[in-house]
């Protein structure tokens, strides 16, 4: 915002005078246990528990939150003060003491978590001792550590590394917890399911509990570059590096790193796919070690993307084909260099011959030649290379109708399965085209019986709403993972290919792009977390169900109030089809622009150029013919039985039918609806469902702290007023292009709408908006560029009462123009267009509401929108528009 407009126009919400707080109690019951006492302890804590798990069932301890300004910065690790005396009592039990079986340093970082967490809930300070206490205590250690000391204690044979065991057991005499796990990994994530369950205000009683990851690959890619901006981010700038390096502050990255490990993320690889090759120079090396450094006590794995052609480009060699023994021998050497400064260095991640990056194929070389070099270089070490799918030709012709984007990464790769080395691993795209708002799963996920394969998820939101729009992912993750591919004849979900089980591979699992950035709240918007801890959750344990998730995320981030966590567990699951349903339908695409933002509108952005997110709308009909029959054949790259789902369109569910088949608009879906009518009713119903979002969290002021509830309903309304953009850009468009009317008669009618171009005009003159439809009537009005104010004023005409206005403006990124609006001499409103929208022009991106509500207008009143551009904004308007006011709307 403009500093000096700051103070003036920033709207603070007002401060709620009469909010109850509770205070902190004074610790109680924190020393350790009198000798009296040890007998009675389980028996006691066994029946405290039950007590308690009883009431907590039937809602009786119901507890008011404690609402402190927060900023986002601990995300879910907010260890909380559990304020009420009577739910803190019920860990009173916990031994006092913790006793760390070994000094590694992720052991230290565990042991020092422990008493972090149980300090900020229960206000009690863990004693750390190194010897057993004789008395009851936390007891940490690897099952190596637990052999040697306590031999007398059964330890579970199945646990692989990472998986932990949460175990209540008598030591010596004495009442202990036990937290151990194969790998001291393993203990720290003991740990931070230890710390979930107090948070989420959960029984301890008889724990008895082994966990296990479903797959070993759980980790997250940021797109960063060395410049410090992030590919595809939208929280601000890279936490580890600026100005070409690593930055020389490294706090964030390390909390992240944390935040990482407490949903067991054990790998990231912190530079862009479309990788700098200055990465790899000797002089980069210490800077990586740095983050490694700061990684490594949270078991969290550094790895960097890397650029095929480094040994030319960095090495000074003439080729950097993968078959030259010259090559081969520089990706040896430049792999033993990392690792003699990062002895635990993860390994690599290839983007190649993709989207203008070079590749193997400069020398007739096939993907698998060119992860192998690597590979071969990273083995002796234990590293990995993830070799990513995501391999299309972006020059495709858009007139050959059999020409399938889709098809790419499956004929590219499957051909090449079995010619991997042992520790290379294909990373995967969940759908074929590009992380769009639906998509059925990539047939390639099926298609690699004897290679290494990882999902690639996106967290950051880039087709999604760039956390803009509140969009829980975990739902769509679910049905992509959850979808059975019926590979060899079997049940093969996705979840079960992906994390190796299937096809009994060694290696596999997950892999989520972040895009985590310097705001304090990581990803921008204050609920967009619950997409990096869903991701987390799920590459943990995919049968966990999107409202399991919600849930936990939402006790853990706002607390247990039963009303928050009603409230934002449907919010967050309902997001995902509310986005849907105002922008891509039917799996058309998102329907965004694809050629610039990948945010706003921008429906025929798509068509007729060589990038294939083509939906082919055209007078008759939309989508696209992928059937084996008529179409491009994609559909027969699913083993037989998803074939069958998806070859004709009887079979096809609705929500994917324009990805697979091209019909005509009055095709009739199985819900009943045309198509056409299809599209227009859910813009609708999306729209409004938008603004109950709106309606929902207002519904807890006073429940959740002050900064967090006036920042997600900034956001909320935003996303109300953008989704109105986004329903009459795709509505108008398909109108005008289809001919048929909306049988509702909504569609290019808007009875309250005042176009600004029809207004009278005093220094503002009308242009034409491009693409139109992303403007109301194709068109808006401009101040003149000499013009230092402009003035669009219209009469009132409706009976006396009470309205709300809705200022349709544009609000580009360079400029701050600001606007002020009169009824006849009174101002109403005043505002600066600050936003930081991923636009320079007008457009369905710039497009941004203003509502002014609780206005008293009379028949005859004049209302001036008076506009004072600023830059290259040139306070841009597009209409108008008045409904009644309903007071708690
Ligand atoms: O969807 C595209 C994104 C690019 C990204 C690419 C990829 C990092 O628009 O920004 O590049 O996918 O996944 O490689």
């Amino acid at each position: 915002m403009a500093t000096r407009y700051r103070g003036l126009y920033s709207k603070m919400r007002a401060k709620k005078a009469a909010r109850g707080t509770w205070q902190a109690h004074a610790p109680s019951g924190t020393s350790h246990l009198g000798l009296h006492k040890r007998a009675l302890f389980i028996l006691l804590w066994g029946h405290a528990m039950k007590y308690f798990y009883l009431s907590f069932c039937l809602g009786l301890l119901t507890l008011p939150v404690s609402v402190a300004a927060e900023d986002g910065h601990d995300a879910w690790l907010r260890y909380a003060s559990i304020d009420a005396a009577s739910m803190r009592a019920h860990y009173d039990m916990l031994p006092a003491t913790t006793l760390a079986l070994g000094d590694s340093p992720t052991l230290k970082t565990t042991q020092a978590e422990l008493i972090r967490g149980v300090r900020g809930m229960l206000g009690r300070t863990l004693r750390a001792d190194a010897n057993f206490p004789h008395e009851g205590a936390i007891v940490l250690g690897t099952f190596g550590d637990v052999k040697t000391t306590l031999p007398a204690i059964n330890l579970p044979t199945s646990l692989r590394e990472d998986g932990f065991l949460l175990k209540t057991v008598v030591v010596k005499g004495f009442p202990c917890l036990l937290i151990t796990a194969p790998n001291d990994r393993g203990v720290l994530y003991g740990v931070f399911a230890l710390l979930s369950k107090i948070a989420r205000h959960q029984s301890l009683t008889g724990l008895d509990e082994a966990q296990q990851p479903s797959a070993p690959i759980r980790w997250v890619n940021e797109w960063d570059n060395l410049n410090g901006s992030i590919e595809r981010g939208y929280a601000g700038g890279s936490i580890f590096f600026e100005n070409g390096s690593v930055r020389a502050d490294l706090t964030r990255a390390g909390d992240y790193a944390r935040i990482l490990a407490s949903v067991g993320i054990n790998g990231c690889t912190i530079n862009n796919v479309n990788a700098d090759p200055r990465v790899l120079e000797d002089s980069f090396l210490p800077q990586l070690a740095r983050v490694a450094k700061v990684f490594r006590p949270w078991g969290v794995t550094l790895s960097i993307s890397v650029d095929m052609s480094s040994p030319k480009v960095v090495g000074g060699l003439d080729t950097f084909d993968p078959l030259d023994p010259h090559v081969a021998e520089w990706w040896q050497k430049k792999v033993d260099a990392i690792y003699k400064q990062i002895p635990d260095f993860g390994g690599v991640v290839v983007k190649a011959d993709s989207e203008g990056r070079l590749g193997p194929s400069t020398y007739g070389r096939t993907p698998a030649d060119a992860a192998n070099v690597i590979a071969r270089a990273l083995k002796p070490h234990g590293g990995v290379v993830f070799y990513r799918a995501f391999v299309y030709n972006h020059h495709l012709d858009w007139r050959d109708p059999k020409n399938d984007r889709a098809r790419a990464a499956y004929d590219i790769f499957h051909p090449l399965d079995g010619k991997f080395d042992e520790n290379v691993i294909i990373q995967i795209k969940y759908g074929p085209i590009d992380f769009q708002v639906r998509e059925p799963a990539s047939p390639l996920l099926a298609g690699l019986h004897s290679t290494n394969e990882a999902i690639e998820l996106q967290i950051t939101q880039e087709y999604l709403g760039q956390q803009r729009h509140l969009c829980f992912l975990p739902s769509l993750w679910k049905e992509v993972l959850d979808f059975d591919m019926h590979a060899d004849g079997r049940s093969t979900p996705v979840k079960e290919l992906v994390a190796g089980r299937s096809w009994h591979r060694p290696l596999g699992g997950f892999v989520g792009v972040a895009d985590v950035g310097m705001d304090a709240n990581w990803l921008g918007h204050p609920l967009a977390m619950a997409n990096l801890y869903g991701f987390g959750r799920l590459a943990w344990d995919p049968n966990l169900s999107a409202g399991a998730i919600a849930e936990e995320w939402t006790r853990l981030t706002f607390g247990n109030d039963p009303v928050v966590v009603r409230t934002i567990t449907a919010m967050q699951l309902t997001s995902w089809h509310i986005y849907e349903s105002y922008t891509g339908p039917l799996g058309a695409g998102t329907l965004t622009n694809i050629l610039g933002s990948h945010y706003g509108p921008g429906i025929e952005s798509s068509e007729r150029n060589g990038w294939g997110q083509w939906h082919r709308a055209d007078h008759e009909g939309i989508g696209m013919d992928r059937s084996v029959a008529t179409g491009t054949g994609y559909v027969g790259q699913y083993p037989p039985a998803a074939a069958k789902l998806y070859e004709s369109t009887k079979a096809t569910p609705d929500a994917l039918l324009l990805f697979f088949h091209h019909v005509p608009y009055t095709y009739v879906l199985h819900s009943g609806k045309t198509v056409i009518q299809h599209i227009y009713d859910s813009h609708y119903e999306g729209a409004d469902r938008a603004q109950e979002l709106v309606r929902q969290w207002k519904s807890l002021d006073g429940h959740v702290d002050e900064e967090r509830y006036a920042a997600v309903l900034a956001r909320l309304n935003y996303q109300a007023g953008h989704a109105i953009v986004w329903r009459d850009a795709v509505c108008t468009w398909f109108f005008r292009l289809s001919g048929i009317a909306d049988a509702h008669g909504r569609v290019d009618h808007y009875p309250d709408r005042i176009e600004a171009e029809g207004m009278q005009l005093q220094g503002y003159s009308p242009v034409e908006v491009t693409p139109s439809e992303t403007a109301s009537g194709g068109k808006a009005i401009e101040c003149a560029a000499q013009e230092q104010s402009c003035e669009a004023t219209f009469r009132f005409d409706r009976p006396a009462g009470w309205y709300e206005l809705d200022v349709e403006y544009f609000d580009q990124n360079n400029g701050e123009s600001k606007f002020r609006v009169l009824v006849g001499n009174q101002e109403v409103d005043e505002w600066v267009a600050s936003d930081h929208l991923p636009a320079t022009k007008l457009n369905g991106d710039s497009s941004a509401r203003r509502r002014i509500t609780g206005l008293a207008l009379r028949p005859g009143d004049e209302i001036h929108i008076q506009g004072f551009p600023d830059g290259e904004e040139h306070a841009p308007l597009d209409y108008v528009e008045i409904h009644t006011w309903q007071r708690d709307q």
